[in-house]
């Protein structure tokens, strides 16, 4: 008797002779399994992934969002948060592998409790004004194109006293954290933490040249708690003027731990970059799975042969090693997240073209 089995992450066939299928049922009882069945699918010569590229239109999506709240308070939810998932792999509550990404609204008079978690979180303000995210004490008044870290156990309640509905992009570790199985959290009795810092203490305390006396001399993320769009930009607009364009990425920074130069927090890392108008960047890919959102401006970026049309707040979702190109109709700007920081540490990064 001859079976011939499809292993399809391997993507080969073995022919199975009854000897060796019979061998590996007696050996399936001992929970062993034959290696050499599955090698090809474990050990790719190029990285594979289930995951595909995907963009979120916001117009869209600011319509859906602000139906749910009508459907849920924030109270009720927690967060009130859209799942961005990419359909590559629906219900996993994942955009790549290692990332989850939403979009979260908050309307006027809500708060959102208190809680801490060891999934590390990043907020990268689209639309609204008015709120506000405490971290660690600080409460940070929330901007279009705002970076805020909320760092491992790191406490945090959102708040919206304004009179506009807030929305932005949430980015976090959750899919890592419970790859490795070690998710803890907690819930404060008080539904706002005590703040002590005014918005912007952290940034002018640790980000403009000048560190505190005492400040430790190792820190594996950043003790800066918010990166105002308002000062990242006329960095942007110095690259370009002085012609610090990359082929690839445009005039990009990236947003720094001023304790020693290295990613804002150790499973995440962010970028942000000016694409000027007409720029048509070089084709670029990297094992980093990465999320885009679009500050401002207008263009397209073609991923794996596929073209993307992009505008104001749009978000979208560039899989590991599928290669990419940006083209901006207008002059825009790009945020960007990805866990590189988290591949870098574990020596397994690669880029290419
Ligand atoms: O705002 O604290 O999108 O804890 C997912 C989990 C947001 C948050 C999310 C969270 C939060
Ligand atoms: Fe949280």
């Amino acid at each position: 008797m001859t079976a011939v089995i499809d292993t399809p992450q391997a993507g080969n066939k073995h022919n199975i002779t009854g000897a060796r299928q019979a061998y590996y049922d007696k050996i399936s009882k001992y929970h062993l399994a034959p290696l050499w069945e599955v090698l090809k699918g474990l050990v790719t010569p190029e990285p594979k992934t289930q995951m595909i590229p995907a963009l979120w239109k916001f117009p869209e999506v600011e319509k859906l969002m602000l139906e749910a709240g009508d459907v849920i308070t924030a109270e009720e939810a927690e967060r009130r948060v859209l799942v961005l998932e990419n359909p590559g792999e629906p219900g996993k509550s994942k955009i790549t592998n290692s990332l989850f990404a939403g979009i979260q609204l908050i309307m006027p008079g809500e708060i959102a409790d208190a809680h801490q978690h060891v999934a590390s979180a990043i907020r990268f303000v689209l639309k609204g004004k008015g709120a506000y995210t405490a971290v660690e004490g600080e409460k940070a008044q929330m901007e279009h194109g705002d970076f805020i870290i909320t760092a491992n156990w790191a406490p945090h309640d959102h708040g919206n006293p304004g009179k506009e509905p807030v929305m932005w992009l949430d980015v976090l570790d959750m899919p890592t954290i419970n790859h490795f199985q070690t998710s803890f959290a907690n819930h404060f009795d008080e539904k706002m933490q005590n703040v002590n810092h005014e918005d912007g203490d952290s940034f002018e305390r640790y980000a403009t040249g000048v560190l505190p006396d005492g400040a430790p001399a190792a820190m594996n993320r950043s003790p800066v708690i918010n990166y105002p769009y308002k000062k990242m930009k006329p960095i942007l607009d110095r690259l370009k003027k002085t012609g610090d364009i990359d082929k690839r990425h445009g005039a990009r920074v990236r947003y720094a731990n001023p304790i020693n130069g290295g990613p804002v927090l150790p499973t995440m890392g962010a970028n942000l970059a000016l694409l000027p108008k007409g720029f048509k960047g070089e084709p670029y890919r990297s094992t980093d799975g990465t999320i885009f959102a679009v500050a401002e401006g207008k263009g397209t970026t073609v991923i794996d042969g596929k073209e993307y049309s992009w505008g104001v707040n749009d978000v979208f979702v560039v899989p590991p090693w599928k290669r990419f190109q940006h083209n901006a109709s207008e002059e825009s700007v790009l945020f960007s997240i990805s866990d590189r920081p988290a591949q870098e540490a574990l020596g397994i990064w690669r880029e290419g073209n």
